[in-house]
């Protein structure tokens, strides 16, 4: 392996993040489980393909840091948080989720700019705009859910929502939908 290009600490702070994205891909494949369950067939395809893209995340972080000379630790992986109790939890929770990861990407930025490792600063400004993405994909849903659930005379407003969240553009496909 070449020298390593990026500090001790940095290499820890995105291994961290590397495992974070793993970490995430397991909680949307949960709750992938949880909507498929309660038959909510359109989220579940919506977590399942989002439970993909975390996964491409923590990929990128693992080249990012084998690329710089350093060495990507795969680390254990905690069981997911328990199932939400209805729809509006688990949305209100994937939301407080992304909320929290655009925080942790923003430390590492300011990390980056601290030790003027400018590689690093730019590798990450594809996670800032990618945050972006995913706050506003997420916060589109609160606003599908308020909309949905203001009519409580039927449950057609659900079904709409199921729909929506099934046809959400997302980069990754489907596991299922991949050519293997
Ligand atoms: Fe939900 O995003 Fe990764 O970083």
């Amino acid at each position: 392996m070449s020298d390593k290009r990026i500090s001790d600490d940095m290499e820890q702070a995105l291994n961290r993040q590397m495992n974070q994205e793993a970490q995430q891909a397991q909680a949307y494949l949960a709750l992938g489980v949880w909507a498929e369950s309660n038959n909510y067939g359109g989220i579940a395809d919506f977590f399942y393909k989002h439970s993909e893209e975390e996964r491409q995340h923590m990929f990128k972080f693992l080249e990012y840091i084998n690329t710089r000379g350093g060495e990507a630790k795969i680390g254990a992986i905690a069981a997911p948080a328990d199932n939400p109790s209805n729809l509006k939890e688990c949305i209100e929770d994937v939301w407080q989720h992304e909320l929290e990861n655009s925080r942790k990407i923003y430390d590492l930025v300011d990390k980056a700019m601290a030790e003027k490792d400018w590689p690093t600063f730019n590798f990450l400004q594809w996670f800032v705009k990618e945050q972006i993405e995913e706050e506003a994909l997420i916060d589109g849903l609160r606003d599908k859910f308020a909309l949905a659930s203001e009519d409580r005379v039927n449950n057609a407003n659900f079904y709409s929502l199921d729909r929506d969240m099934q046809d959400a553009s997302q980069e990754a496909e489907l596991p299922r939908e991949q050519k293997l």
